[in-house]
């Protein structure tokens, strides 16, 4: 980690500013080489402006900022050089920094030596990937709650806590003749670690709602040919992205949209009405059809109140009863012929007028308990690596407790406690092994 690491950090392309990061021990002597001014003597935290120069060619005019280790983002001597946004210039420059010394950045490593370097925990780190990513307002909120370290906060506390009860335990059994150290029997234990316990319990369960907060909720619309799923889609997105027909089997790929409804994002997923067909490719577009059901966070079947219920319309309720769904009975604006008395519940609207679409955005919302989520502290864990490690942590201290309960020795107690207490070290990357880091950075982009 002593080489000199440079990319562009900016996205490639023309814009007004691009900009070229370099962090590590040469940064600011390379840099300088090929600069009008001598940066090697420039104070901390300074922007300079002048032209690169390489070969007796001007290459840019920009502006570069030094700023000197510790207090950067990767705890290095860091370099930024402000260039004239432009594909040809970036790789030029790029190309030059490459040939005097410094070695091409990995995608995120400079944030794995921000990492590394012990400047930020590994919840901190995944959360900048987050924040990168993030394409709603809460998304956002919740990754700089990350970022600035407000869940690793609320999982050091839990992680210190079950540390005290070991440091108890240990003096204990090392040293019963201590006096003034707190006595540890099962009775004082137990209240303790179930606290511990719920708390990551809460953490656990506000993670469902983390998850839809970073990647928004796929909603599947189904139904059989004709119904008015890609009206419902076009309603839903205010634009005609879907072709609409009286022809049945119009749709025959998927068509894909999304909207933001109160800080969450609704990806809507318009599929190919089901129907049995020798059609090749209507077939194969029933098939993803049926596949986009099994994937989809929640389902909307789609049925027309203009015609009776037929065979593939009780198949699809049939299909869909055990999955998180809405029924929405279509075109209340012709006459009903619908069994409706067949339906468990349902909401009833036409795709020409707002008002069953707003009663569906309204429901879509409080299955799952979206309402209020601007009133939340939004410091919830947002990946699977994370959610995993904590479920082991509350495994590792039931077994605990359960230990306790049954009256065995203490120690054996202490090895499920020293155990959560590392599961929980984990996800902050207290304890970490080297191919887990290589991996998570890997899904960073170039440049961060
Ligand atoms: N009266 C009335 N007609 C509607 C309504 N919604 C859709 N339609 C009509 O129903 C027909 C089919 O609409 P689509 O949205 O293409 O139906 P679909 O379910 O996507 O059909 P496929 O793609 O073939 O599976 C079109 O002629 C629409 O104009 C409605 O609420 N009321
Ligand atoms: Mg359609």
């Amino acid at each position: 980690m002593t080489d000199t690491i440079c990319a562009i950090s900016t996205p490639l392309g023309e814009g007004a500013i691009a900009i070229i990061r370099l962090s590590g021990k040469e940064a600011i002597s390379l840099v300088s080489s090929i600069f009008t001014k001598d940066l090697t003597k420039v104070p901390s935290h300074t922007i300079h402006y002048g032209y690169i120069k390489y070969k007796n060619e001007i290459i840019d005019e920009v502006l570069v900022s030094v700023m000197r280790a510790p207090k950067t983002f990767t705890t290095e001597d860091v370099v930024e050089i402000n260039t004239h946004g432009g594909i040809a210039i970036t790789n030029k420059i790029l190309e030059i920094l490459l040939t005097i010394g410094a070695r091409l950045a990995e995608p995120g490593e400079f944030t794995k030596r921000a990492f590394l370097n012990g400047r930020i925990d590994l919840v901190e780190s995944e959360a900048v990937s987050d924040l990168i990513t993030a394409d709603t307002d809460n998304a956002r909120k919740m990754a700089i709650n990350q970022v600035t370290g407000t869940l690793s906060k609320l999982i050091t506390n839990e992680r210190e806590k079950l540390a005290y009860l070991l440091s108890n335990i240990e003096v204990n059994i090392d040293y019963p003749e201590y006096e003034d150290v707190e006595v540890v029997t099962h009775k004082t234990l137990l209240p303790k670690l179930e606290e511990v316990k719920e708390n990551l319990n809460t953490i656990l369960k506000e993670s469902k709602t983390s998850k839809i907060i970073k990647d928004g909720l796929n909603i599947c619309i189904v139904g059989r040919p004709n119904v008015g799923k890609s009206s419902l889609l076009n309603r839903f997105l205010n634009e005609n992205k879907a072709i609409v027909t009286n022809i049945a089997g119009t749709t025959r790929d998927i068509v894909e949209g999304s909207i933001v409804i109160d800080g969450i994002k609704l990806n809507f997923i318009d599929t190919a009405g089901i129907r049995n067909t020798t059609d090749v490719v209507e077939k194969i577009g029933v098939d993803k059809s049926l596949e986009a059901i099994n994937k989809a966070d929640l389902v909307i079947l789609v049925l027309n109140s203009n015609e009776k219920l037929t065979k593939e319309d009780k198949d699809l309720l049939e299909k869909i009863k055990d999955l998180t769904h809405i029924i929405f009975v279509n075109k209340n604006d012709l006459q009903t012929k619908l069994e409706l008395e067949h339906l468990p519940s349902y909401i009833e609207g036409n795709t020409n007028s707002e008002d069953g679409i707003n009663a569906l955005k309204k429901e879509i919302l409080k299955i799952f308990n979206l309402g209020k989520i601007e009133s939340k502290n939004l410091a919830y864990m947002s990946n699977a690596r994370q959610i995993a490690l904590v479920e082991k942590a509350i495994n590792y201290i039931n077994n605990s407790i359960i230990s306790l309960n049954d009256e065995t020795p203490i120690d054996l107690a202490e090895i499920d406690i020293k155990n959560a207490w590392n599961a929980l070290g984990e996800i902050i990357g207290a304890t970490y092994s080297e191919e887990l880091i290589d991996e998570l950075f890997k899904n960073f982009c170039l440049g961060k």
